[in-house]
């Protein structure tokens, strides 16, 4: 709800755009100085962005949840990104992506504990990319080369989790952002009792919300039986569970059976994550549907109605 004081009246303070158009300012200030996406004007307590702006920005945030990269998008006018709407245009030249992913620049920044590098860099491949690019081209073979340099003694704990706590907080954002204002199809994320690792969950919940799908996104480390009364309370069409530790034992496997039990008829429960690529038949056994990878997870997507 906005107060009273904040109603639009043709000029708007770059946190009132923030709650109009679900952009957060981070983004919103981004898009501006690095792509010239809106030039609002100032006053002496900031930014201001009159009604043309505000529109604007409503049709670059639905052209961006459908994959466009906003780099390419934002010196359009809006009769341009109106027909781009219409026209329900996917992105089509992907071409210089591979120029905008410095995974050697990112890999450079953990090693001198530059967490504010890590940070912008991140941010920006995030404004340029698609959601799909920045999943499979830069969070996933990020981290990998991170556990890879962790498990070699290249990387220290403390660098492992400062890049954890950053893609955590950016994938947290992007969810945010791109989450639709409304979607009949709600899905559940969360990871099972003692499983605490949950960047692939959350780039599975971005993909969801890049997708058009409603995300209830609960996280890490959570009872079964939560997990069930929120996929009930929200009336989600499915639930996808993460789990990565081989050493959780029977524990997690029982969990995936708990909530397979506990929500309605009808409500998928996927299952996906190293530890159950791993044991396909206990998932199977559990009721659950096994996500071998994130092809099939996108699949599944689509099946509930998800644009890929
Ligand atoms: C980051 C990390 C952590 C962070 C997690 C932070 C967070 N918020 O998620 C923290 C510090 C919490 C952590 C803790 C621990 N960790 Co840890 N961790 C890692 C690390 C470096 C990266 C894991 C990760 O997020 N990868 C990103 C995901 C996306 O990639 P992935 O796991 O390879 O998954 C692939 C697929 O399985 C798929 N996928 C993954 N999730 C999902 C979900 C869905 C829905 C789908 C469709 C697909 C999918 O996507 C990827 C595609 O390539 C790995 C090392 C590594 N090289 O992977 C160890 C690792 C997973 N951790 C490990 C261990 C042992 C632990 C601890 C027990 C350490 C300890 N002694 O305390 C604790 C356990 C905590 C707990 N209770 O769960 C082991 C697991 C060993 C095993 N096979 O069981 C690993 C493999 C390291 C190792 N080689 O020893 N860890």
């Amino acid at each position: 709800m906005i107060p009273e004081t904040e109603r639009p009246s043709g000029k708007y303070p770059i946190r009132v755009v923030a709650r109009l158009t679900g952009i957060p300012i981070d983004t919103l200030r981004a898009w501006e100085r690095r792509y010239g996406a809106v030039e609002p004007s100032r006053d002496d307590r900031g930014r201001l962005y009159d009604d043309v702006d505000l529109q604007k920005l409503k049709l670059l945030r639905r052209l961006v949840e459908r994959g466009h990269a906003i780099g390419r998008i934002a010196n359009l006018g809006e009769p341009e990104l109106g027909k781009l709407l219409e026209a329900g245009l996917e992105p089509s030249d992907r071409g210089g992506k591979a120029d905008a992913v410095d995974l050697v620049g990112l890999l450079d920044a953990v090693d001198r504990y530059d967490l504010a590098a890590v940070d912008r860099k991140l941010g920006k491949l995030a404004a340029v990319l698609a959601s799909r690019e920045m999943v499979h081209e830069v969070v996933l073979p990020f981290l990998r080369e991170v556990g890879k340099g962790w498990q070699e003694g290249r990387f220290t704990v403390a660098q492992e989790h400062m890049v954890s706590a950053s893609l955590r907080g950016l994938l947290g954002s992007l969810i945010r952002v791109q989450a639709p204002r409304e979607s009949r199809t709600g899905l559940v994320f969360a990871t099972p009792p003692g499983e605490r690792h949950e960047l692939g969950l959350a780039a599975a919940a971005m993909l969801a919300a890049a997708g058009g799908l409603g995300v209830v996104y609960l996280g890490a480390d959570l009872p079964a039986a939560d997990i069930v009364e929120a996929t009930r309370r929200t009336g989600a069409r499915a639930v996808v569970l993460a789990m990565t530790r081989l050493d959780t034992g029977p524990s997690a496997v029982d969990s995936v059976r708990a909530v397979v039990d506990g929500v309605p008829a009808g409500v998928e429960v996927y299952v996906g994550g190293a530890a159950a690529e791993a044991r396909p038949e206990d998932v199977a056994h559990a009721g659950g549907t096994l996500l071998q990878n994130f092809d099939a997870l996108e699949h599944a997507y689509r099946a509930l109605g998800g644009r890929f």
